[in-house]
């Protein structure tokens, strides 16, 4: 039983943000597909992120910071774990902000474990395959 447990982990990389993730992984993919070409290609994965970046630059210093969930924080405590959770994983330089080239430059586990072939597209099949991967280690939890 124990092993099921860790098995998750493992299998998506051990950042808090992905562990979030996991509750929907194949969405936060799926969502990225900017063209509708149904494959999910790096850029558009970045793209993707970035947009989630500016979202959360609440007061636009070009940094995403515990400053920018003051607010945020009186009415969804949830987007501020997530978001405290996505500058952990990016935050390169340890100084708690998470700036716009830090983010462009952190890694993409998720993508990559998606990317059975490596050939920098998602494509219909991995991540279905993905899905399917990450619905079955619910399961087993
Ligand atoms: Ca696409
Ligand atoms: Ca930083
Ligand atoms: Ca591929």
């Amino acid at each position: 039983m124990k092993k099921f447990l860790i098995l998750p982990i493992a299998l998506l990389g051990s950042s808090p943000a992905l562990a979030q993730m996991q509750r929907d992984p194949g969405a936060a993919l799926a969502n990225a597909d900017a063209n509708g070409d149904g494959a999910i290609t790096r850029a558009e994965f970045q793209q993707s992120r970035a947009a989630r970046f500016d979202k959360a630059d609440r007061n636009h210093d070009g940094a995403v910071s515990r400053d920018d969930f003051k607010r945020l924080a009186r009415f969804r405590p949830d987007a501020v774990e997530r978001l405290s959770a996505l500058i952990a994983e990016a935050d390169a330089n340890g100084d708690g902000r998470v700036t716009r080239d830090e983010i462009g430059k952190a890694p993409m586990p998720m993508f990559d474990r998606a990317d059975a072939n490596q050939d920098g597209r998602v494509d219909q099949a991995e991540l279905a395959a993905f899905k399917a991967k990450a619905a079955e280690l619910r399961k087993q939890r």
